[in-house]
């Protein structure tokens, strides 16, 4: 038990890029899914909190949908729930893509990009400007920098600006492998500050049963169909039935916004809805630690991008 007058905490905005990365250094970093995550940016819809406790400190990691602007209603919802967070964090954990562009010799593949420095730097001040305190740097899919020692320049370019503009602390990551995550982690416990802990040691999230079980669906929609298809899905959960000695019964439904869209979300012989069903339903068990039996249907429900009431029935 660690004693209330000793407790630290601290408050994470991940922000960045759509497609950067965050749900998935959230997930790393919490050590169970919580943001779910695909290769299609705008993946995330809502700011989902991740709990990380370790010895006195609590961090409380809230994952956005990536920051970008856009004219559409449910987008720039999208929008206003990302700058909230970070308005109320104490740090803003900036995820950021490492820029790699093509060699210009043959066969040199890819290399890292001689603006990257000066890209960040403008990163960092725009996220200033929003209202971030003190930032830290998350350097995502450094995989893909193949020779490390080209990002020295880039790491001596930035510890020339750094203190000026708060920044913390940089650290490179591979998130999908774990790789840095344990010194990122460390980095945002040198942040925490004497105060009680929002949430009990050994809770990962706050998302209610309902919505968790909802992304896990919606993942694997955002995962399997194409091209505008993934947008204009959304995903409800009707029922969850908790069972002692038999699987648990939950039932969604999958909203799609345009009579054409249901045949595709159905797939030929319905095997695009059960393939969608099968694999949301295997993490759902390892979520609830339990068996699952799923129900999906598909139910076309015109514009609900539109509809605030619908979105609010989804948790958004
Ligand atoms: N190669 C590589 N891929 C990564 C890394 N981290 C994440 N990815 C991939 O990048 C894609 C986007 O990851 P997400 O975690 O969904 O990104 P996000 O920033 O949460 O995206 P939004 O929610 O759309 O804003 C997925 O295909 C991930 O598997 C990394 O370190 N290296
Ligand atoms: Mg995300």
């Amino acid at each position: 038990m660690v004693q209330m007058a000793a407790m630290k905490a601290v408050l994470v905005a991940v922000v960045g890029e759509p497609n950067a990365g965050k749900s998935t250094l959230l997930n790393a970093m919490v050590g169970e899914k919580v943001g779910i995550v695909s290769s299609k940016p705008n993946t995330t819809r809502v700011v989902v909190r991740g709990v990380v406790t370790e010895g006195e400190v609590q961090i409380v990691l809230m994952d956005t949908p990536g920051l970008n602007t856009s004219s559409k209603v449910f987008e720039r919802r999208l929008v206003q729930q990302a700058r909230g967070a970070l308005a109320e964090a104490d740090v803003a954990l900036l995820v950021w893509e490492f820029p790699v562009v093509r060699g210009r010799e043959k066969g040199v593949g890819k290399v890292v990009d001689s603006r990257a420095g000066e890209q960040l730097r403008t990163r960092v001040e725009e996220l200033k400007a929003q209202g971030a305190r003190t930032v830290v740097v998350g350097l995502s899919k450094i995989d893909r920098v193949k020779d490390k020692k080209a990002l020295l320049p880039f790491l001596a370019e930035i510890a020339t600006w750094q203190k000026e503009l708060g920044v913390a602390a940089v650290v490179p990551l591979f998130a999908p492998k774990g790789d840095g995550v344990k010194a990122l982690v460390g980095e945002l416990k040198r942040l925490a500050v004497a105060g009680p802990w929002l949430f009990p040691a050994g809770q990962a999230t706050d998302m209610p049963l309902p919505l968790r079980l909802a992304e896990l669906t919606r993942e694997q929609a955002m995962q399997l169909l194409e091209q505008e298809l993934p947008y204009s899905v959304g995903v409800v959960t009707v029922l969850i039935e908790q069972n002692d000695d038999a699987p648990w019964l939950v039932r969604q439904e999958v909203l799609v916004s345009k009579e054409q869209h249901k045949p595709m979300v159905l797939g030929a012989g319905g095997q695009m809805i059960k393939q969608i069903g099968m694999r949301a339903r295997k993490e759902m068990q390892g979520i609830v630690g339990a068996g699952v039996r799923l129900e999906l249907n598909v139910r076309v429900e015109a514009r609900w991008l539109e509809r605030e009431e619908l979105w609010r029935e989804m948790g958004y």
